[in-house]
């Protein structure tokens, strides 16, 4: 194999950068789910990942991994970082992706911004791809890439996989450039989605669109083809993503003892009720915690038995939508602990950051009740490493009908997020059920922690690249 054989292409390049007193920034490689899954492949072919490195304005030289891979940076100024990530990526697209939980901006400017930027990845990509190479783009932020890159480079396989969901054709109509991203997105053999729904709505709007649509689409895999309009013709299909199940489940003596401790801080008798997210209009912390409010009002729950732990990562926070979901959150915190708390004793422990995966690990282990309740979700990875954490058929969650992940763990308490009544139903019925029904709970889980097990990263990155390198064999001989 020649180098460059295999490129994966994402807005973000898995680096982390540190910046020492003198002002000298140093980057190392960051491990991450989509990191591990794809780095056997990405060595096995001396592979590259091209994509932001996160700082604006700056960036490395090329740099190889330890293990060979090509880490190949692409510079965005502070313009495109406005114009195109915080602008038409996360004030455009992920509002209205999101079924419109908040109102997306359209702006020709940012849509400038989005083309350019996209077109310079494709350039770097096209420079950097051996011949033939397979190459596998990441999500909403790079949707005009693959039709970019087929004009330059026909020669390549171009896989796409978007993380978010997929609206309906209706809600997609919105967009001012619709035909133009759909045309992007047909540049590429496969279109990957999370869920069947996804790949159903993405057909559909092809449909619409005058494009001919053949097969039906599957839960998992390509069955529908949509015609590219240049003699191509594009899989469509699901391929839902997973997490490390076996590094995440693998928990040692120390994991344990941690977890132990952890809950002993928060009160040994007391269930402890768990979220963690970034912090995200999306995810419906608000109204967990409104949830969890009026449980405690009505007596349901009782503030020296349970407790809340939220722990939230900071995100986009230049966004206006952003601020305001933090400071209703934190109002909410204060308000509830002022109420129910008691000095030296929080009903709700929240935290604004981010912690490493060791310390996750231990809050996953030490939770009671895990709560996952965004208004909509491409599938939620929480979700699953929570469960992968109980292998012990401890634990009980309480899942969104709306994240993607609803679909697979079918043995949690669901609940609509946009319906109190609904959360606070799942919710107190899990705390109940730990009590009273520990049997039933622990099947629950066991059937949970079997599927996680079953179907993790590495498969959902195998059977893409396996459909991949089909479709892309097929068009070559065609
Ligand atoms: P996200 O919206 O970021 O991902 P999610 O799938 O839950 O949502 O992944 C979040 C990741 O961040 C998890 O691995 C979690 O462990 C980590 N994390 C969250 N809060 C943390 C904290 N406080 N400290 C440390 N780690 C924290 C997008 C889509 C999802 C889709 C994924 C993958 O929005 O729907 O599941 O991509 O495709």
């Amino acid at each position: 194999m020649s180098d460059n054989s295999f490129v994966v292409v994402a807005n973000r390049l898995p680096v982390d950068t540190h910046t020492a007193p003198d002002g000298t920034r140093t980057w190392a490689p960051s491990p991450g789910g989509l990191v591990s899954a794809l780095t056997p492949v990405l060595e096995k072919h001396q592979g590259c990942w091209v994509g932001w490195p996160g700082v604006v304005g700056d960036a490395p030289e090329p740099f190889r991994t330890e293990g060979g891979v090509l880490l190949h940076p692409v510079k965005l100024t502070q313009a495109d970082f406005e114009g195109f990530y915080e602008g038409f990526s996360n004030a455009t697209l992920w509002p209205l992706y999101h079924d419109l939980i908040v109102t997306p901006i359209y702006s020709r400017d940012w849509w400038q911004a989005y083309r350019e930027v996209n077109l310079r990845f494709a350039n770097e990509v096209a420079a950097v791809a051996a011949p033939g190479a397979t190459v596998w783009v990441q999500d909403y932020q790079l949707q005009l890439l693959p039709g970019i890159l087929r004009q330059l480079r026909p020669d390549l396989t171009i896989g796409f996989f978007l993380h978010i969901p997929f609206p309906s054709p209706d809600l997609f109509a919105q967009l001012p450039w619709r035909t133009e991203l759909v045309r992007g997105l047909l540049g590429a053999d496969i279109i990957g989605f999370q869920l069947e729904s996804n790949a159903r709505n993405f057909a559909e709007l092809a449909r619409r669109q005058g494009l001919e649509v053949t097969g039906s689409v599957r839960t998992r895999g390509i069955g529908t083809w949509v015609s590219a309009g240049d003699g191509r013709r594009s899989g469509i299909g699901a391929f839902p993503i997973s997490i490390a199940a076996a590094a995440m489940a693998d928990l040692t003596p120390a994991d344990l003892g941690g977890a132990e401790r952890l809950h002993a801080e928060l009160g040994k008798e007391r269930t402890v009720i768990l979220g963690v997210d970034r912090l995200d209009y999306t995810k419906g912390i608000h109204q967990r915690l409104i949830a969890f409010e009026e449980l405690l009002e009505t007596g349901a729950l009782d503030p020296d038995q349970v407790c809340l732990v939220q722990l939230a990562t900071p995100s986009r926070e230049r966004l206006e939508h952003y601020r305001t979901t933090r400071s209703t959150v934190e109002e909410a915190v204060g308000r509830i602990n002022g109420r129910f708390g008691r000095i030296g004793q929080p009903v709700v422990h929240y935290q604004h950051t981010s912690v490493n995966k060791t310390i996750l690990r231990r809050y996953y282990r030490m939770a009671d009740v895990m709560l996952v309740t965004p208004f909509k979700d491409g599938m939620n990875l929480v979700a699953k490493e929570y469960v992968a954490c109980h292998g012990d058929n401890s634990g009980a969650l309480v899942l969104s009908e709306f994240a993607g992940a609803a679909a697979e763990l079918t043995q949690a308490y669901q609940c609509n997020p946009f319906d109190i009544e609904s959360m606070k139903k799942a919710l107190r019925d899990a705390v109940v059920g730990l009590k009273q029904q520990p049997d039933v709970l622990a099947q629950r889980m066991r059937a949970m922690h079997e599927h996680v097990m079953a179907h993790d990263v590495d498969l959902w990155a195998s059977t893409f690249l396996e459909c991949l390198s089909t479709a892309g064999a097929d068009r070559q001989a065609q």
